[in-house]
């Protein structure tokens, strides 16, 4: 597969300090892709300067240059969404329709939103005797994972150059290849030299080398929380803005009355999507004891459907990540009722979809992110209940709720702990502001509020 075999920085490729390159794989066969450089830190330091020197001039644009910038680079992405959508499958191992539909597709929108929003977006307010200025916080290190290769970035860099910030991204190593495909996008639609750097590498190495860099204004991440808590902490000590975005163990709530077979099988296709690699996923699904043992009947043929259809995981270490859970899950006491640790073929990273039932609140896979394709069943016994569990965990992410009536759906999402709530079903808005409440993280993605995130005020009195 075609892959740069330098970093993007001030607006041309150029090679990497030293000789190091990871290898990208293909998870649904296990070859080779392609190498791409291994950033250093000497690599983020080179992108960061370019970052810093192009960032007055790019702060200084009026808003509707930066939505002209954002509307071609939407442009460039929806002409070259099949590529992309090609290059998340081999790296990632998403079916086709998916990378489609979703990881091609999702972008263009968000791009798009970020267009409108820059040049709709009030930079100068009045507010009494004063104006206040949103202005850009400076020069943004944008890390992210593999889970959504370009959604993750686009997330990040379209509201940052909105902002007027600049931006250096690290991206996952393991889904490496989409994001040199951004880089192209970037620099075909325009946005001048500087202002978009990528540096491919490493966590540890260039990420690091990232997040701790003086000249980095703002850290925004996405991933684990054990790195993000680290993250958090340097940006602390250094007194640095920061968005961290981390995992989440959401609940899918049922309450009596609602249509019982919608709610499980939109439920069991939101967790098995993707392999189960959504931080927002609902892996959680809260049934009343009477209806239980007609939704563990529901969702284990759901989820058996999509054995066929379902796509590997990323890498052998989530794999083997996955498989230790169901195993811990086994061991703990709960009941499989489909799937189970068993590679379901020879070659691939592919898991089992998984439905697990009779999981109490305290069990390892009640509690803890798997980040693959296994749902827990978990019953209740009334209202407070529900709320009780659904509220049980460390994240707060997102979550759902169905019932018969709207309103009473509406009434017990409004006393969860949590970001993100669909009712009823729902349906994806772009413009929504997205992110945790407890550990999983800290700020919002996507719409205004995402927007926000890179901006910093200043007034004058009058
Ligand atoms: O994440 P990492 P991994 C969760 C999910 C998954 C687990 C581990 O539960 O099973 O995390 O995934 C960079 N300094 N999520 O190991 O390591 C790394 O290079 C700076 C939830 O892939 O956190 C990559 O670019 N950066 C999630 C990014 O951090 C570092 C999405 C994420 O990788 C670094 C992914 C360091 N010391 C995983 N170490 C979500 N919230 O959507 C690593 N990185």
């Amino acid at each position: 597969m075609k892959a740069h075999d330098g970093i993007y920085v001030d607006g041309a490729w150029r090679p990497a300090a030293g000789p190091d390159t990871i290898e990208v794989v293909n998870p649904a066969d296990e070859q080779v892709l392609a190498h791409v450089p291994a950033g250093t830190a000497e690599d983020v330091d080179a992108a960061v300067r370019a970052a810093r020197a192009a960032l007055p001039a790019w702060a200084a644009t009026e808003p509707a240059e930066r939505a002209a910038r954002l509307t071609a680079l939407r442009d460039r992405l929806a002409a070259r969404a099949e590529e992309i959508a090609e290059t998340v499958t081999a790296e990632l191992g998403a079916p086709p329709k998916l990378s489609q539909t979703v990881h091609a597709a999702l972008p263009v929108a968000v791009a798009g939103s970020y267009a409108e929003l820059a040049a709709a977006h009030a930079f100068e307010e009045r507010l009494g005797n004063s104006t206040v200025l949103h202005e850009p916080v400076g020069v943004v290190g944008a890390i992210t994972p593999w889970n959504y290769p370009l959604h993750q970035i686009i997330a990040k860099v379209a509201p940052a150059l909105a902002a007027g910030c600049t931006v250096v991204l690290k991206p996952a190593e393991d889904t490496p290849l989409t994001a040199q495909l951004f880089a192209e996008a970037v620099d075909e639609a325009g946005v001048p030299a500087g202002v978009f750097n990528l540096v491919t590498g490493l966590g540890p190495v260039a990420g690091q080398a990232l997040a701790e860099h003086e000249g980095v204004d703002m850290v925004s991440f996405t991933g684990s929380t054990a790195v993000g808590r680290r993250i958090g902490a340097t940006a602390g000590a250094a007194v640095k803005r920061v968005a961290l975005e981390l995992g989440g163990k959401s609940a899918n709530v049922i309450l009596p009355g609602a249509d019982l077979s919608r709610a499980v099988n939109v439920g069991v296709a939101n967790v098995m999507s993707n392999s189960g690699q959504t931080c927002s996923a609902w892996t959680r699904m809260l049934v009343h004891r009477e209806d239980y043992e007609q939704a563990v009947e529901l969702a284990a043929e759901a989820a058996a459907k999509y054995g066929e259809r379902i796509g590997p995981v990323v890498s052998a270490r989530q794999r083997d990540r996955v498989r230790g859970y169901i195993e811990k899950g086994l061991a703990e006491g709960a009941r499989l009722v489909t799937g189970g640790p068993e590679a379901p073929r020879e070659r691939g990273y592919y898991v089992r979809p998984t439905v697990f039932a009779d999981v109490r609140p305290d069990m390892t896979i009640a509690q803890e992110e798997i980040f693959g394709p296994v749902l827990c069943l978990l019953a209740y016994e009334d209202a407070e209940d529900a709320l009780r569990i659904a509220n049980g965990t460390e994240y707060g992410l997102a979550g759902a709720v169905w019932a018969a009536e709207e309103a009473e759906a509406v009434a017990f999402a409004r006393r969860l702990e949590t970001g993100q709530v669909d009712i009823n079903g729902g349906r994806f808005n772009p413009l929504a502001p997205f992110g945790g409440y407890k550990r999983s993280g800290v700020g919002r993605e996507l719409g205004p509020h995402g927007l926000a995130e890179y901006l910093q005020t200043k007034s004058f009195q009058f």
